[in-house]
């Protein structure tokens, strides 16, 4: 189902809008002079933007999102599955599969980019086979592979432990929570683990997971973007798409709080039970509330997978896996 975009867009630009001011002294733009730029430009964007959350649709206000291509990274990544962007350092991690998705190879590799999409270093961690899913804590970076976690020292560059997750058959995406406990989704198991305190712990097995794949922490609950199912087809198609699931940290007790949007890969919340998604196969930036579905697309190209977001740029960084590319896009009015 689709539906107007009022609450995010005012979130998501007010807020990041705000975060510019701080940083850099002014309001930031990057359209041209169009009337409805020029308005954006004013503080008086907040108070509209705050009424129109609650009143009308931003298309209601004659404003259109738009997106725009901000840059582009076409050679040197090889089968990007994950973007990841760090805060502490302000730097983007990208795990590179290079090759079959499940392929134990030995010749995956992370790359460090700067957030002007500059390759700082393209085989910054080497040795790895197809990893996957990317979070930090601390210095610490988590990297998910085929069924190991690695834990990667950022400030030295190495890897200093993988850790065996028992019985897992193809994990995927990583989520963090405020004391640095670990969960990753197993996609193809169809299961949740946590990794705290040096123990790996299975959280929740289940059919109705329907192949998790993307995973963020969010107040006090783990969110998953579903593939779909029921089951899936050898081109990693499916039946039906998957939707975004609460899992309850207290119960493991497991909900849908969207419709069913498409092939779920990457998953980043944007507060105020906003969130950032994408669908694989259809090679989709999606915005979805909890209490709204869908709220805004962005259409790209089928291959586009596990998403990061670098909120002080706005910018969406969308690796696509097949096309063995790195896309920063910025969503405006
Ligand atoms: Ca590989």
């Amino acid at each position: 189902m689709y539906k107007e975009f009022p609450f995010v867009a005012s979130k998501l630009f007010m807020l990041s809008d705000l975060n510019m001011k701080k940083n850099n002294g002014n309001w930031q733009t990057s359209g041209v002079g169009s009337p409805a730029t020029l308005f954006w430009r004013t503080p008086m964007k907040i108070i509209v933007t705050i009424l129109a959350s609650f009143i009308l649709s931003l298309s209601a206000l004659g404003i259109e999102l738009n997106s725009k291509t901000v840059w582009n990274i076409t050679e040197g990544l090889e089968n990007p599955e994950s973007a990841y962007y760090d805060d502490n350092t302000k730097q983007i991690f990208v795990s590179n599969v290079a090759g079959g998705p499940g392929d134990v190879d030995g010749n995956g590799f992370i790359s460090k980019i700067g957030i002007d999409g500059r390759i700082i270093s393209l085989k910054w961690i080497e040795g790895l086979n197809a990893p996957k899913g990317i979070r930090s804590y601390g210095n610490l970076l988590y990297v998910t592979d085929i069924t190991s976690l690695v834990v990667i020292d950022i400030d030295a560059g190495k890897v200093i432990e993988k850790v065996a997750i028992p019985n897992a058959v193809f994990l995927n995406d990583i989520a963090i929570d405020r004391k640095g406990g670990l969960y990753v989704s197993d996609f193809l198991g169809n299961a949740i683990y946590s990794y705290q305190n040096g123990e790996v712990k299975l959280v929740l097995q289940s059919e109705d997971l329907e192949f998790p794949n993307g995973l963020t922490y969010y107040r006090g609950a783990l969110f998953a973007g579903s593939w779909g199912g029921p089951a899936i087809a050898d081109d990693f198609t499916t039946e039906f798409g998957g939707q975004l699931l609460r899992i309850d940290l207290k119960d493991s007790s497991l909900e849908a709080r969207t419709d069913r949007l498409g092939n779920l890969d990457g998953l980043e919340s944007l507060g105020f039970g906003y969130f950032l998604a994408t669908d694989f196969i259809a090679g989709k930036i999606l915005i979805v509330s909890t209490w709204n579905s869908l709220q805004f697309e962005v259409s790209l190209s089928s291959g586009s997978a596990d998403l990061g977001y670098v909120p002080q740029k706005r910018l969406i960084l969308v690796p696509n896996l097949v096309e063995s590319t790195l896309s920063a896009i910025r969503i405006r009015p």
